[in-house]
């Protein structure tokens, strides 16, 4: 969808080890050492220089970004961000999501990079509600993108229906 003449935000449902973009977005935990879901399959895929690499990076707090090489992947940089675990919403979680989408997007601006695929961070094993998650990131995205001058594509990654579903919605046009 076109948010404007430069820019483009979309949702596509696919397995994001596949996109051949700039830099793809890995939903980590603390210790970047790898684990499973999307963080799973994205080391699998990258083989293990990538993990080679994040031993190096010393863990990452969540809310924060860091960047790695990608290896065997089609993109060519990893950026490796930590969401919240959902634990009612009472305890900062909207504020974390959001800074993950941001933090991301400003790593790979400080790069140069111009096209970011992002996951559905947190969606998976840390419970963040699927709909509360999509209306964050979204709009973290379109705000953060306003002071972008390099990044101008941004993917949202659903590996599934409803997720999908949600960003179509959430990026239609009011
Ligand atoms: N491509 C795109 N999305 C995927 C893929 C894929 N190949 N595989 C899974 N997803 P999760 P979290 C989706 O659990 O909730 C890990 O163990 C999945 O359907 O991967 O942030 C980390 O090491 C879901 O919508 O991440 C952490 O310990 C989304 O990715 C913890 O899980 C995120 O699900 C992080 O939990």
């Amino acid at each position: 969808m076109a948010e404007n003449d430069a820019r483009v935000i979309e949702a596509v449902q696919a397995d994001i080890t596949k996109l051949a973009v700039d830099a793809i977005v890995n939903a980590a935990n603390s210790s970047l050492l790898g684990g499973g879901g999307v963080d799973g399959a994205i080391h699998l895929a990258a083989g293990p220089a990538l993990l080679a690499e994040c031993v190096k990076l010393n863990g990452c707090p969540a809310g924060e970004a860091k960047i790695s090489g990608a290896y065997r992947l089609p993109c060519k940089f990893v950026i490796h961000t930590v969401g919240p675990v959902w634990r009612g919403g009472g305890r900062g979680e909207e504020k974390l999501l959001a800074s993950c989408y941001r933090k991301s997007l400003l790593l790979a601006e400080e790069r140069g990079l111009e096209s970011v695929a992002f996951p559905n961070i947190s969606t998976g094993v840390y419970g963040y509600p699927k709909d509360k998650a999509a209306s964050c990131a979204i709009a973290s995205v379109r705000d953060t993108l306003k002071s972008c001058a390099s990044v101008r594509r941004v993917l949202f990654v659903c590996f599934d229906g409803e997720n999908f579903a949600l960003y179509r919605k959430g990026l239609a046009p009011a």
